[in-house]
This record gives structure tokens, sequence and C-alpha cells, in this order.
């Protein structure tokens, strides 16, 4: 086999950010971007030779070319098998799982997530550990660091290898495994989860609808969902993976499933919708009338987690993500679990998974998982939800008032001020920052600061410090008002806001999120002067 040496010359923008390398198509289809940067990953790392590598992506735009470059390079960089999805395929959590499982040295995912795809839209290369979990920031910044310097790659001149059919080829003494993308991962969650429960409230005359929303899930969903736990044909829908997700843009939230959460308010309505993103990872429930907010999501899981026996002898504790709402603290405390406040970014909850300290880990950013990989995982969180109502026999909106009768509601949103200028975003962050000590027991409205901080996370298990996580100011009656940088945009800065109220009226739990947390935007504003540094009266997105 003829591995070449390929001269190159460094892009100096390869930093990846909250979760991977993210760019726009037209960035990595540049001349040697891909092969820089997969080569960086490769020259960062120490060891892999003759080890496995589980390679595949969500199927958006660029996938196949960039699936083949990857996979020709780790058998020129002499990894000993490369396993990868039948097609391309492979969801986030599935490379999680098939790296713990065959005890691989590592993973490519090929996946900007939940952002847009399509000749215009975004792509995406992340790099997974030996544990399942993405890279942590030391190893993303060596690949930086390699990319900023790297002269040549390897590669080896063959033709294209053929990914349709599951199978074994030997390239020069290099197996690659064409596998199932679904069969190990669907066994894992029938281990998982109580699957003849929820088959018989299928059969029970339970309605559900999955929108796959055209990105990696169609396939894992329709083998579970419909096949496995009888669902009936027709429950998943946009459930085959486009380049381009068909036009939608493959986010499961209030905008980008609007479709879904309009449905559900309708007529139409079936007993439980659920939706997930281009790669796999993130999840949306919603009821009859009623949508579920991830934060009051991770404080049911919560409640229900002691309730499935495979989690029984694992309860150790429960994180979530500093902007994730303050719910699922009012539980953990009940139930006498410790609870974990991390950084925004999945791979912050991964030392507390390691070291079993976490059982559960949630995001307000539509992410749920626990230690049974190290991803979030929009399909498991799916089953988890209707486990759940298979054991109570309730549905969504009972459930969550149940939750909110006994704790309070915390009215929860995100607004995002989206394609800012980055100096103007990052100027707006510093001078508030330069104001916070002001800002203590400052009155607004009817608001009263208690404190106002930049948020430095010190991880317990490794001790490993990380700065500047974001800024939270907290308010007297507990309300709080949180601001940061997005890390996984491609292109200006995503300036976004997070805002917390908790009414513990028990006749005050129905009412509209945004009036009730109206004068708390505008607090946020003033104080931020958003207006001032951008222009803008108004967010760009509200979720
Ligand atoms: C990634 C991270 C999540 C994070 C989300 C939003 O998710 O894995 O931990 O909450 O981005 O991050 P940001 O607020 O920085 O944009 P995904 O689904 O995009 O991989």
């Amino acid at each position: 086999m003829d591995i070449k040496s390929i001269t190159t010359k460094p892009y100096l923008d390869q930093k990846p950010g909250t979760s991977g390398l993210r760019k726009k198509v037209s960035v990595y289809k540049q001349d040697n971007y891909l092969e820089n940067y997969i080569q960086s990953i490769f020259d960062s790392l120490k060891g892999f030779e003759g080890k496995t590598l589980v390679v595949g992506g969500d199927g958006r735009y660029f996938n196949h070319e960039a699936i083949q470059v990857v996979i020709k390079m780790a058998i020129a960089n002499q990894f000993g098998t490369i396993m990868v999805g039948q097609n391309g395929i492979l969801s986030t959590p599935a490379v999680s799982y098939l790296i713990r499982k065959y005890e691989a040295f590592g993973g490519i995912i090929l996946t900007a997530s939940h952002n847009p795809g399509g000749p215009d839209g975004d792509f995406g290369v992340k790099f997974n550990t030996s544990n399942g979990g993405a890279a942590l920031e030391a190893l993303t910044d060596a690949f930086f660091k390699r990319s900023q310097v790297i002269e040549r790659y390897w590669m080896v001149d063959i033709p294209d290898i053929d990914l349709s059919q599951i199978g074994e080829q030997d390239i020069g003494g290099v197996k690659v495994q064409v596998i199932d993308p679904v069969c190990d991962y669907a066994d894992y969650m029938q281990e998982i989860f109580d699957f003849k429960a929820i088959r018989q409230m299928f059969q029970n005359g339970f309605k559900m609808r999955f929108d796959a929303m055209n990105g990696v899930t169609g396939p894992y969903a329709h083998r579970i969902f419909e096949e496995m736990l009888g669902a009936g044909l027709g429950s998943v829908v946009h459930g085959t993976p486009l380049p381009d997700f068909g036009g939608l843009h493959p986010e499961p939230n209030l905008v980008h499933a609007k479709h879904l959460v309009d449905m559900m308010y309708s007529s139409e309505a079936v007993d439980f919708a659920a939706a997930s993103d281009g790669d796999g990872d993130r999840y949306l429930i919603l009821g009859k009338n009623f949508f579920l907010n991830p934060s009051d999501s991770l404080a049911i899981m919560t409640q229900y987690i002691d309730k499935i026996p495979f989690y029984q002898d694992k309860l150790y504790g429960v994180a979530r993500s500093m902007p994730t709402s303050y719910a699922a603290d009012f539980v953990a405390k009940d139930k006498n679990y410790p609870l974990y406040q991390t950084p925004t970014g999945w791979k912050f909850f991964g030392t507390l998974l390691e070291a079993d300290k976490a059982t559960i880990c949630g995001e307000e950013s539509f992410g749920a998982s626990s230690l049974h990989i190290r991803e979030k995982d929009g399909i498991w969180a799916v089953l988890f939800w209707l486990n759940i109502l298979a054991l109570t026999g309730q549905d969504v909106s009972t459930l969550t008032h149940a939750l909110w009768q006994k704790y309070g509601r915390v009215y929860t949103s995100l607004h995002n001020y989206e394609e800012l200028d980055s100096d103007t975003a990052n100027t707006l962050l510093n001078d508030l920052k330069m104001r916070l000590p002001a800002l203590k027991d400052q009155r607004f409205k009817n608001y009263q600061i208690l404190s106002a901080e930049v948020f430095n996370y010190t991880d317990v298990v490794t001790g490993e410090e990380s700065f500047n996580q974001g800024i939270q100011i907290y308010f007297t009656d507990g309300s709080r008002i949180i601001t940061r940088l997005s890390g996984t945009g491609s292109s200006g800065a995503t300036l976004r806001l997070y805002f917390n109220r908790l009414i513990k009226d028990p006749t005050k739990l129905d009412l509209d999120v945004q009036l009730v947390l109206k004068d708390l935007v505008e607090v946020a504003s003033e104080i931020l002067k958003i207006k001032e540094y951008t222009g803008r009266d108004y967010p760009t997105t509200i979720t």
C-alpha cells in the first residue's frame, strides 16, 4: 500500500469550540482544510497504532467525501481497525457506546450537531477519546496548536471504500469494518429500559410521534420505536438522514420544531411527541398541549431514576450545566443525591461520570444522558420518558405539574442574539465584567441583586480550572440572569441570555413564560446595555 506524505500549509482558524471544529462547508472544502485538521488530531495522540478507530457522521452534506478522507488517513496513520457505520452513518451517542463496548482507541464524528446542513450550512469534526467522551480542552488545545504549524499529512492512494455493505475488508493489513449503525446501540437500550412495559403501553393504544428532523436518528427511531417497541408504522417522521436535512434546521426546540409543537397543540395531538437533532444527542419532549422544558425534564428524570433497575446500584449524583435551571436541585436535595454544577459543554460531565459521582446529567440546551455512555443521548432520553410514562400511567403534563406543585415552578427561557459582531459581543461582556462588583445590592424594578459574578469552575475530580464560563446575576428572590457567548456557532457571535424565576404559588403554575419573565428580561437589557452595544431591540430567537 502506497502511504504518501503530502505537503501542506497551516490554516490558522482551526480552534475547536464547545464541541469540535464547526465551520461552514465552504471553509471545510478549502484545499487540505479537513486533512490538516485530521492530521493535527492524529499528530497530537500517542499509541494508537494497531488500535481501533470508530468513524461515523450524521449524514450531512460533505459527510460522504469527508468520511473517505478520514478512513484513508486513519489507514495511512496506521490504525489497526476502522469501524465505520454503514453508509457513513453513526449517531454521536452510538459512537460513544461503540468506543466503550469495543474498547476502541477513540472515534471521529463528522457532525455540526444541530447546526444547519447543505452546501451553505455547517460541517464539523469531533474527536472522542477511549472513554467515549469528547476530547477535553487540553487535548483540543493540542489539536489547535498542531494545526498552526502542520506541514504534511499522511494519506493512502486507494479507491474509495465501499461503505454500503455490512462486512469486513482488509486494506493493506488494516481492517475496515462496516457495521450496522443501530444494532449494538438498540440492544443496549433494551438492557437499560423496560421494553416490555413500554411495548404493553403501545399495545394499549398509546400513540407517539418521533420527528428525526431528517437527521441521523431516523434509522435508530424506526428500529427501536416502530419495530422493537411496536409504536406503529408512521410513528417516526422525517426518518431518513438527508444531506440538507430536507431544509429543516435540525435543532429540536420551540422555534425549529415548531411544526411538531403546533401539531401537539392541535386536535391532531397524539399522547407523546419527541424530536432529536442532526447527530442524535439532543431531545425535545412534548405532551398534549404541553412543552416540557429540558430543565424540568432533568428534574423529573432525577425523581424516577431509582425506579429503573439498570440504575438502582448506581445512584451517585446529578449534574447540570450552570445555565440549566435549578429545578433538579430541589429533587436531588430531597433524594439525597449530590448535585454538581458544571460549565456548558457535555465534556465537563465526563470526569464526574468516570469517578462515579454523577449518574444522570442534563442541560437546558435539550441535552440529557447518564453514565451509560459519555455523550448526551436523544433516543435514550425519549426512552427514559416512555419508561416513566409506562411505569406511572400518567402523561407528561401531569407529571410536570406534580413537580411544580411540590417544589414550585422555575420559569425558564433562553434569549439568543445571533450573528453579532464578535468584537461587539466581547466588548459588551467585558464591560459587564468590569461593572459586576458595583452591581451588588443595586435595585432594578422589583429586583434586588444578591450577587453578580463570573462563573469559574474547578473540576471536583481533577482539580482542573476553567475560567470565564459565563456571568451569573442572582437576585434576592432567587431569580437569575445568566449570560455567555455560544461556543458552537460557525460565524460571528451569539450572545445567550438565560432567565430563571421561581414561583411557588400553586395558583400561578400555568402562566405565560415570557410574561412571567418580562421584567427580568428588561432588567437584563438595562444591565447589559444590549441596545447600546448591539443596536438590537429584540433577540433573534426565544426558546
Ligand atoms: C453542544 C454541547 C452542549 C452545549 C451546546 C450549546 O451541544 O455539547 O454541552 O450545551 O453545545 O453550547 P453553546 O451554548 O456553547 O452553543 P451540541 O448538541 O451542539 O453538540
